[in-house]
């Protein structure tokens, strides 16, 4: 007798191709109409399924991992972020959790160095003022940004897609400092000639643009607090494609407004998809929907390394991208 498949739900539209691969390895049940899960459906997932595919949007709580069946081995998660799921109590009740790392790299890396040239070069300001027919022609002090060469960036997180940013922001002329929870190897800091900070505040203090590319954990919310925002210089930039969870967005919207900050660049916001609302009149502010990693190729990749992930915890082998309990 052929070994039974797993029943594997999944709780958003998936690219079609990867959609097509999971209802012929297992028995996947789809979510054909994309609407996001409540706590509830959440629930009732966990009970039948033997694998669960969530998203960032899936609040994996303890209270409805307590609903799991018996059945649930595995949560194998579409994206790289688990924050969103409570890997602790995950692990009490035996369910391993897998992630995406790797594949969204550089098209995150791509939308940061995005964010960081448009509110700098104030692009979305230019491009509001042709569609609004306000353009009146060319001014030698008209639309004036400030130009990257020679300025700092300083990275806060020098994981993959820090790095990945550091490599394009040397393209730009921007000089590389970061912050990270451990230095990073002595060959990877002298390729990108980047200047390690131990001291958060002391980074904040002296840089012209600061990029947020660490993961939400217990000890990065709100790592850029009020008093930390305070620290940066009156002419500094943020851009976050992280989590919106690292930054005190109140905070920093207040210091937008006092022009206590020069501009940020936010694909990222505390309470998804809800935006503080004093962000959105703000002409130096450039919002995004959460779309750093969103591309086409990227899904797919993702997707395929769902499947990777699901098939090989199935055969009885460790998944390629088991998450362990991340530091606090
Ligand atoms: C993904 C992300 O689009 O992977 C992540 O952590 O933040 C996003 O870029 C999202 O997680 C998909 O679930």
């Amino acid at each position: 007798m052929a070994p039974q498949k797993p029943v594997v739900v999944v709780s958003r539209k998936l690219p079609e191709v990867v959609e097509t691969r999971l209802m012929e390895l297992f028995d996947t049940r789809l979510n054909r109409d994309d609407k996001p899960m409540n706590a509830a459906e959440l629930k009732s997932a966990l009970k039948h399924a033997d694998v669960f595919v969530p998203t960032v949007t899936d609040r994996i709580t303890r209270e409805v991992l307590a609903e799991a069946g018996g059945q649930c081995r595995l949560i194998a998660s579409f994206g790289t972020g688990v924050d969103h799921i409570d890997l602790a109590a995950a692990r009490e009740r035996g369910i391993a959790v897998t992630n995406t790392p790797g594949v969204l790299t550089e098209d995150t890396a791509d939308m940061t160095m995005a964010l960081v040239l448009a509110v700098s070069r104030r692009l979305c300001e230019g491009e509001r003022l042709v569609r609004t027919g306000k353009w009146g022609g060319w001014g030698p002090m008209a639309m004036l940004g400030h130009r990257l060469g020679g300025k700092r960036l300083g990275i806060i997180g020098m994981g993959r897609i820090g790095t990945a940013l550091a490599r394009r922001a040397r393209g730009f002329g921007l000089s590389i400092h970061y912050h990270n929870r451990r230095r990073v190897h002595p060959e990877l800091e002298r390729g990108l000639e980047a200047t390690y900070w131990q001291s958060l505040d002391q980074m904040l203090a002296h840089m012209d643009i600061i990029s947020v590319n660490c993961p939400h954990t217990p000890a990065t919310y709100h790592l850029l607090s009020a008093r930390r925002l305070k620290l940066l210089c009156k002419h500094a930039v943020v851009v976050n494609t992280s989590r919106g969870e690292v930054i005190d967005e109140g905070a920093l919207a207040q210091m937008l407004i006092g022009g206590e900050i020069a501009g940020a660049g936010l694909d990222v916001f505390e309470h998804e998809p809800a935006i503080n609302p004093k962000l959105i009149d703000l002409p130096n502010v450039v919002l995004l929907p959460h779309m750093g990693s969103a591309t086409v190729e990227g899904r797919v990749d993702m997707g395929e390394k769902v499947i990777i992930n699901i098939k090989t915890f199935w055969d009885g082998h460790t998944p390629p991208d088991r998450v362990l309990e991340i530091e606090s």
